[in-house]
């Protein structure tokens, strides 16, 4: 009888996943899976770094097999925090440095994300990352467990910028004496470039001079933004999540204000209205705004090697809406034109070295969550 079972839930499985990819235009191929996984990042060699929501830092080649890197730093486990981000610096062959984002508490119980920076070789039979060292703080540290943003991205000229969630709070997305709800950016050791928006403003006012947070700042009033990503064009492209529908894909310009949480296209939670981003023109409104949302998880462009129509478009991975969204760029415009329905909550989606997509898929209930490679039909 047990067997019997087994044998129909099998086929069962095996159909209705036959019957979820047949209509996708691309082939899916799993490769291997993870204990709650949040990020990857591709090695200059096309293996890969995962980092897994609880503290571990893996090693992947294109095969699935996997080696953990040791010596990582504590990080605060619970709720939507815990291990983030991974980024490899762009001069990695040389100096082997390997950026993580990960939530960091206090005594007081509070929390607030971090990026740190080490060396890792790679080729190590028991691979540790070296002389850790955290380059950025969340300020101030608050209590809560979610909204903490922290992507971390190396751009082409080798800047570095992380997004900072407003840790549900609200207002500390328009408040200047906070990096929290902004986007940041930061030369590659954690210090600031003389050309941000706003570095003379903390020079000009020696009452805040010791915030020493100002000068991060390129955008603010924003609210959990989870995506950061450069166009073929060289344009910043922010993708963050909503309250109550309203998700939206920013074009972040120097300096500019985009609008949280004084404005949204969604609604709070508790249904309270928001005023549409239409209302107030002071503030950058969004290339693109979902309503309802598809919880936005990361963001980021297809070069086109092996999905030659999709080069220039932006992949979004959605939560909630269980896809994996492609995104038009013309110019300074967006539109989504095509929603693949991929029956996992995504995490994550790269193009690799190989030209393949790479997503990620979120832990779902007990199952650990996968990693998926697409490649054309
Ligand atoms: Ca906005």
């Amino acid at each position: 009888m047990k067997t019997q079972l087994l044998a129909v839930t099998l086929l069962s499985a095996l159909a209705w996943s036959a019957h979820a990819t047949k209509d996708l235009p691309f082939a899916v191929e799993p490769v291997t899976a993870f204990d709650e996984p949040w990020a990857m990042a591709f090695l200059p060699d096309d293996r890969m770094l995962v980092t897994e929501k609880k503290g571990r830092l893996l090693i992947v080649d294109r095969d699935g097999n996997k080696r953990s890197v040791n010596g990582l730093p504590d990080v605060g486990y619970g709720g939507q925090g815990g291990l983030g981000d991974v980024a490899v610096h762009p001069d990695f062959l040389n100096n082997g440095l390997v950026y993580i984002s990960y939530v960091e508490s206090a005594s007081d119980g509070t929390r607030g994300a971090v990026v740190g920076r080490g060396k890792v070789d790679i080729d190590a039979r028991r691979p540790i990352l070296r002389d850790f060292q955290v380059i950025w703080r969340q300020y101030p540290k608050m209590l809560g467990y979610g909204h903490y943003g922290h992507r971390i991205l190396f751009d082409n000229q080798g800047f570095l910028w992380i997004t900072s969630g407003d840790r549900q709070k609200f207002t500390p997305a328009q408040d200047m004496q906070s990096n929290v709800g902004k986007v940041l950016r930061l030369r590659d050791d954690g210090t600031v470039p003389a050309d941000n928006p706003f570095a003379s403003y903390r020079a000009d006012n020696p009452l805040v001079d010791n915030i020493g947070v100002y000068d991060e700042i390129w955008s603010l009033g924003h609210r959990n933004p989870l995506g950061v990503a450069q166009d073929l064009q060289g344009q910043l492209w922010v993708i963050e999540m909503g309250p109550l529908d309203g998700d939206e894909l920013n074009l972040i310009h120097r300096g500019r204000n985009y609008g949280y949480p004084e404005v949204s296209d969604g609604k709070h939670y508790d249904g309270r209205p928001i005023p549409d981003h239409a209302t107030r023109p002071e503030f950058e409104a969004p290339k693109v705004s979902w309503v309802p949302s598809i919880s936005p998880a990361h963001l980021s462009f297809v070069q086109g090697k092996s999905f030659k129509a999709w080069r220039g478009h932006a992949l979004a991975s959605g939560l909630r809406s269980q896809a994996l969204v492609l995104i038009g760029i013309d110019g300074d415009s967006a539109e989504e034109i095509a929603r693949y329905n991929m029956n996992a909550r995504i995490r994550s989606a790269i193009e690799g070295p190989d030209g393949a997509i790479w997503l990620l898929e979120d832990e779902r209930g007990n199952s650990q969550g996968r990693l998926l490679k697409l490649t054309p039909k």
